[in-house]
């Protein structure tokens, strides 16, 4: 079983929306626990480096684009097995392919606004939790 963190992102089609609040419902409904919350307008420079790991891939500079196009909620959660559980929560990354009731279902446009950014990996949870949050901004 993996640790109990993962970090999320409220992707800029779902601010725009009006969904943050409902997804945020959410998450806090399905057990998980808010540890850090931050409301930042990435520059595509910090998006860029954010997503560096997909510099190789078509959409690259699309997801850029869009991942600075507007305001995003970042924030660090609790929660038990909180990567897979989390990853569970959201869908798949096309919302087309994602079940019933999971968080790109409901809130998600297309594949590349698709409402939320959820960790793949304990270790990438503590990398990206660090891109926003020092130590001390995380309960
Ligand atoms: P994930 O967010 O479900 O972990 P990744 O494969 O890590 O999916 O891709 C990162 C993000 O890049 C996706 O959430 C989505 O916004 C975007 N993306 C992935 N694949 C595509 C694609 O085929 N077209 C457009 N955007 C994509
Ligand atoms: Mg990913």
């Amino acid at each position: 079983m993996g640790g109990n963190r993962t970090f999320t992102m409220i992707k800029p089609d779902a601010m725009g929306n009006a969904c943050a609040g409902k997804i945020i419902d959410h998450i806090i409904n399905n057990g998980f626990t808010l540890k850090a919350m931050k409301l930042v307008h990435l520059s595509k420079e910090q998006a860029s480096e954010f997503y560096a790991v997909h510099k190789e891939r078509p959409f690259y500079s699309g997801l850029v684009d869009f991942m600075s196009s507007g305001p995003i909620i970042a924030a660090v959660l609790e929660g038990e097995n909180a990567v897979e559980s989390f990853r569970t929560l959201i869908g798949a990354t096309n919302p087309e392919e994602a079940d019933e009731g999971t968080i790109r279902k409901l809130y998600a446009e297309d594949i590349g606004r698709n409402a939320v950014h959820g960790s793949d990996s304990d270790e990438n949870a503590g990398i990206e939790a660090g891109f926003f949050f020092s130590a001390f901004e995380q309960v």
